[in-house]
């Protein structure tokens, strides 16, 4: 079908005018879009069938079980994958069809909150590419993470709607749909051979799979991405089948609801249980139907799972291993401990999952009686180890006060638990699940995280990519390792004059870009300062705002103050609830009225909130940034991706020494980021001892004081929007060290400056640096680790 220009342009046609009854010269750009999408699908389908042969002849199959996927947009991606964009992109083109045209017009498939959810994207676009067999298990969230608009400088949410013309990457797989159990009794059969139990009165919810193809670069291997859709169930009676439909339904139709009431609650569980019940069984009648012995499952089959959500697939296996494969507890045991391994995504005791006791064993009776089993088990463990120590087994059991606590089942029923990040680690070592790993120290690990260079590279920055080809050769495109190769290019002033071409082409893009969506105008010869993630207290966004706001004052106060002009963008979205978080997004739009509306720092400084960050506006943003913003209190961000994604292409990092930065700094070097700020172990040790006084530094640093008091003396706004901000930094003591962190950070972004506009050669030489010490970043590096360490395969 891409084989031959003539006759892909034929069947396109064809196919086009076929599938809409529409003339090919009246065809919309939509249209035009699914019908390439569609040739595509077809394309690699017999390459699909073939990878899941190759599956059935017995080697290890691994299954990443995760709430979320935050996979963006598939077309481009899939194209480059399959070694076809540039064909297709001329092919195309001689019909008068843009193909970045037609990538637009996709929805970005956003279900996903954030960083996990990026990761388990970049994993599966790792493990296709490797050739591995690993597999995604998610839901099918009807409206993804919600659309952000911004009112006024307040957030709005708008439900999104990706599914709204269907959806052309799935195939529903009815046949293989599934009934998940909740609610009911649990009916216990005493017989001869042993307890049986049995699910009464339950109300079942059918899960049905849409299975995507994970497009491996190379074309030879096409993984699956499955997705549960909950449907009624035919195993129901009707009662009130109004309420059953829309409870039913309800159930995969958004991504992570508001789970502040308890109604909430019963939801997110419900989600949970329901994609590990309808995934678990499925893994299994896979296992089986290819002549697999259960014994032996924890040789055949490995299952991830992404922070604590689908920690429910741990009694859940062994559910169906007890009650309905009749094996003993024991048994079932040694399989289910030797399948599992587990990965912690935060230190942040706020996401640490417990679920109350009388929210889960009414809708899990069955489950909660395994996990009670689980847990006097697991203590009667912990006694024999550590006689007499009440308070150590109480610390540690799973239920206990009234709650299951989700991450000690996950290490409890895991061989494996990783950090994503060296420090994360070993925080989480020596502090966070301390007593964990001095009972098993041998089951904890780092993996620190990467991404995939395919997206963030060569799909999110062809100009570099080109560069980058000419000058060292396509080998890095394959394997992210030999970027190292770009390290003698470092003092070649004619690469880095194109490296610096590239850079400022890209610029431009985004500057046209923040033109046509802010309306302001940006000078792509300034400092593109970027900072855009997920809107948290512990990323400290404040901080880079507050920054901003006491350089204007520093320039409006001294006219001879010298600073190379910046830009500053953000992008960020905050969860619905987070009432602090969407105050600091209001702060960023006032500073940013007052900033660029003062003839005295037009053209020096320039502030830019661009709405609705995602995974396709992240591709135009992260190639044009000069500096990343890596800010979070040191010790509270457990890796952090972006951070890598910016390297790679060439920003110079500006960071605290927190998650992967660590890392970041020891592949650069210190000549080549920019560090600040207090450490992990200070931070942890105020945390513990206190001993810092937030006030101190408003009353010694005028600078900070003149500052902090136009949060609320009416130069931003005259309603008191910004009191809370002012309060959290004085009334409650500066949680996150923001005002302790902001001397350090001032100083050193003002170095940056220096550097940007005077030492440009050094400048260039820095991006350099970071480019070609990225390499270590790519997601292959981490899943090959995972692969050889974890899972075995
Ligand atoms: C249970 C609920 C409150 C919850 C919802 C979402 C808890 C956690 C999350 C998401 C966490 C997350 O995205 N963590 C990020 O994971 C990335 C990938 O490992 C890290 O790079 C990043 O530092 C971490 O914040």
């Amino acid at each position: 079908m891409f084989s031959d220009k003539k006759a892909f342009q034929e069947s396109f046609k064809k196919r086009l005018e076929q599938s809409y009854s529409i003339s090919f010269q009246d065809s919309t750009r939509a249209q035009q879009f699914v019908t390439l999408s569609n040739m595509v699908r077809e394309h690699i389908s017999s390459e699909w069938i073939e990878t899941n042969e190759r599956y059935r002849k017995g080697n290890k199959q691994v299954y990443y079980l995760s709430i979320e996927f935050l996979l963006g947009r598939l077309l481009g991606q899939n194209l480059i994958n399959l070694g076809l964009y540039e064909t297709l992109e001329t092919w195309l083109a001689d019909l008068n069809i843009p193909l970045d045209e037609l990538e637009e017009i996709e929805p970005d498939a956003a279900l996903g909150n954030g960083g996990l959810g990026r990761l388990a994207a970049c994993f599966l676009d790792s493990l296709a590419s490797l050739n591995l067999p690993g597999h995604g298990c998610g839901i099918r969230y009807k409206h993804g993470l919600f659309e952000q608009k911004m009112v006024d400088g307040f957030q709005m949410e708008l439900p999104e709607n990706w599914l709204r013309y269907g959806y052309v990457w799935e195939v529903r797989k009815s046949d293989l749909s599934v009934d998940v159990p909740f609610w009911g009794s649990v009916d216990v059969i005493e017989r001869k051979e042993g307890t049986k139990f049995r699910h009464v009165d339950a109300e079942y919810v059918r899960a049905v799979p849409h299975d995507m193809p994970v497009v491996g670069y190379g074309g030879e291997t096409i993984n699956t991405l499955r997705l549960w859709s909950a449907e009624m169930s035919t195993m129901t009676p009707m009662h009130d089948v109004l309420k059953y439909k829309r409870e039913t339904e309800a159930i995969s139709e958004f991504l992570y609801p508001d789970d502040s009431n308890d109604e909430g609650k019963i939801l997110r569980l419900k989600q949970q249980y329901f994609l590990v019940s309808a995934s678990i069984r499925s893994i299994l009648r896979r296992f089986l139907s290819n002549g697999g012995e259960l014994k032996e499952l924890h040789k055949h089959v490995a299952i991830h799972i992404n922070d604590t959500h689908p920690v429910l697939a741990i009694p859940e296996l062994m559910r169906l291993l007890l009650d309905e494969y009749q094996l003993s507890w024991d048994e079932a045991w040694h399989i289910t401990e030797r399948t599992f391994a587990y990965t912690n995504h935060t230190t942040l005791s706020e996401a640490l999952e417990r679920w109350p006791i009388r929210i889960f064993k009414p809708l899990l009776p069955r489950i909660f009686m395994i996990v009670e089993e689980i847990n006097e088990r697991f203590c009667k463990r912990l006694w024999e180890e550590y006689p007499g120590e009440w308070g150590r087994i109480e610390k540690m059991a799973i239920v206990a006060n009234g709650e299951v606590r989700m991450a000690h089942l996950a290490i409890a029923g895991s061989h494996s638990i990783n950090g994503v990040a060296w420090l994360h680690t070993e925080i989480l070592k020596n502090r966070e699940m301390n007593d964990f790993y001095q009972f098993q120290p041998e089951k904890f690990n780092n993996k620190t995280n990467g991404i995939t260079h395919r997206r963030w590279l060569l799909k999110a920055n062809p100009e570099l990519t080109s560069l980058l080809t000419e000058t060292i050769g396509d080998g890095f495109q394959k394997d992210a390792a030999e970027l190292s190769k770009l390290a003698p290019y470092a003092d070649d002033s004619a690469f880095l004059q194109k490296l610096w071409d590239v850079k400022t082409k890209r610029k431009e893009i985004l500057a046209k870009r923040i033109f046509e969506q802010n309306g302001v105008k940006v000078d792509p010869s300034s400092i593109f300062d970027v900072q855009v993630k997920r809107l948290h207290a512990y990323k400290r966004q404040l901080l880079n705002v507050l920054h901003i706001l006491a350089l204007y004052n520093k320039v409006k106060a001294d006219s001879s103050y010298q600073m190379a002009p910046r830009t500053f963008i953000f992008g960020a979205k905050a969860s619905p609830g987070y009432f602090y978080a969407k105050r600091i997004i209001k702060l960023i739009h006032s500073v940013a009225d007052l900033v660029n509306n003062d003839p005295a720092t037009k053209g020096l400084i320039t502030v830019v909130f661009m709405e609705n960050y995602r995974v396709s506006l992240a591709e135009d943003i992260i190639p044009a940034a000069d500096i990343s913003e890596q800010i979070s209190t040191a010790s509270k961000e457990a890796s952090g991706t972006g951070n890598m994604k910016f390297m790679m292409n060439g920003a110079i990092t500006m960071g605290t020494l927190d998650g992967a930065n660590v890392e970041i700094l020891e592949q650069t070097g210190p000549d080549n980021i920019f560090i600040f700020g207090l450490k992990a172990e200070e931070v942890m040790s105020y945390d513990k001892e206190g001993g810092y006084r937030s006030m101190d530094y408003y009353h010694h640093d005028p600078l900070i004081r003149r500052t902090l008091d136009q949060l609320v003396d009416g130069t931003l706004d005259d309603k008191g929007l910004f009191g809370v901000i002012y309060d959290s930094l004085l009334g409650e003591n500066d949680q996150y060290f923001v005002l302790k962190d902001f001397e350090s950070y001032r100083k050193t972004q003002e170095e940056a400056g220096r550097i940007y506009a005077e030492d440009q050669a050094r400048w260039r030489k820095m991006m350099v640096n970071n480019i070609s010490g990225s390499g270590i970043f790519s997601s292959d590096r981490t899943i090959k680790e995972y692969a050889k360490e974890i899972w075995n395969i």
